[in-house]
């Protein structure tokens, strides 16, 4: 799972990224590659876990943060390099950096500092790359649906999904915005079209600057996750020891780091939670995606959990950490044995019955 962070040039995306990554030494690049770090991703019952089962091995979930340069450039005159895109387009989803900090020594390229506007301009830079997908596949798909083809049916839904896409981006809708079934939204995930991805928004703020409520009014309509981050004191914050960055925030009254909240936020905007499981000295944390059935969950642990499925005995951390221990959970029948069509909630933990 990974998180392309995008943006105007010069917003900051960079300072992000660092404060993200953390002391964690991102891949030395090539200038066309975005950068590249894995993050683990911070859990607070993953830590009442380690320490009340006392595990050999602790694994936490992780997810990736790309940095890419050279996105969009707001001069007319500027090549659009479609090349960059399509390293963007093959990520999970989004985070996009607004420039919000004032700093009179490095002037906004537009002349004033505007995150909603800059949004805009985004926006509408991810519409046109779209378009231009569909436009061409609609060219190709419009002479082949009159060949009797072998996939002309899939062909004749895959053009009309498309010619749908065509008008709400012509509305300047996000293709997300489109109710689509499923049949029809997969015959056109494999263009992993940039305005169907999700999306959190972080504005940039200067380090003495008070997050501004207009601007994030301006945003919040339309992107659940709107961050007020100061990139650059974070940046700095991040590159701190771990015990010198407890300390550091708490003097700043900083309760939560903007790299746990940047981690978070893109959690919930791929929708993704975590199952765990407890067990061959290992405590670990494990992704969880949206409508993830117990098989689903046994088959990212092994594939031969899911070959053999029995049944799932799932007991909730809430549970657990009201109980206080497994044993107690036991005494006080809170574990269940589910079967394979069971959706597995968000801090359940698993114990897959199976034989193979
Ligand atoms: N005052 C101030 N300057 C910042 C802040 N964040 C970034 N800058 C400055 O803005 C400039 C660009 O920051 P980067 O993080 O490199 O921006 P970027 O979006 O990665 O830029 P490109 O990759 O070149 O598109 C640098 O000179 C930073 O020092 C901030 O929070 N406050
Ligand atoms: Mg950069």
């Amino acid at each position: 799972m990974n998180v392309a962070i995008i943006g105007l040039p010069l917003s900051g995306k960079s300072m992000i990224f660092d404060a993200v990554a953390g002391g964690h030494e991102a891949q030395s690049h090539d200038p066309t590659k975005p950068r590249v770090v894995t993050v683990k991703v911070p859990d607070e019952r993953m830590e009442w876990l380690r320490e009340h089962c006392n595990p050999k091995k602790f694994t936490l979930d992780s997810i990736e943060f790309l940095d890419f340069a050279g996105l969009f450039d707001t001069s007319p005159e500027a090549p659009r390099d479609s090349r960059i895109f399509s390293e963007v387009r093959a990520s999970d989803a989004l985070m996009m950096v607004l420039r919000g900090f004032l700093d009179d020594a490095l002037p906004h390229p537009e002349g004033s500092v505007d995150p909603a506007r800059d949004l805009r301009f985004i926006e509408a830079e991810m519409l046109l790359a779209d378009l231009d997908t569909i436009e061409r596949r609609i060219v190709k798909l419009e002479v082949q649906v009159t060949k009797p083809t072998q996939t002309q049916e899939q062909d004749k839904l895959e053009l009309a999904v498309l010619r749908r896409c065509r008008d709400a981006v012509n509305e300047e809708e996000p293709i997300k915005s489109i109710q689509l079934k499923s049949n029809e939204e997969k015959a056109i995930r494999g263009f992993r079209f940039l305005t169907a991805k999700d999306a959190a928004v972080v504005i940039n703020i200067g380090d003495d600057q008070q997050p501004d409520d207009s601007w994030r009014a301006a945003i919040v309509e339309k992107y659940a996750q709107v961050v007020f981050v100061r990139g650059r004191i974070e940046a700095e914050i991040a590159e701190l020891e771990e015990a010198d960055r407890a300390e550091f925030l708490a003097d700043m009254g900083i309760d939560e780091s903007a790299r746990d909240r940047l981690i978070h936020s893109s959690m919930r905007i791929l929708g993704r939670g975590n199952f765990f499981t407890i067990g061959g000295d290992e405590v670990k944390a494990w992704p969880l995606d949206p409508g993830d059935t117990a098989l689903d969950c046994a088959g990212k642990i092994h594939t031969d959990l899911a070959r053999g499925f029995i049944r799932a005995e799932v007991t909730h951390f809430d549970d657990l950490e009201k109980c206080g221990s497994i044993k107690e959970v036991k005494a006080q029948n809170k574990s269940r044995l589910e079967g394979k069509d069971y959706e597995v909630k968000d801090g359940d933990m698993l114990d897959i019955r199976f034989n193979v």
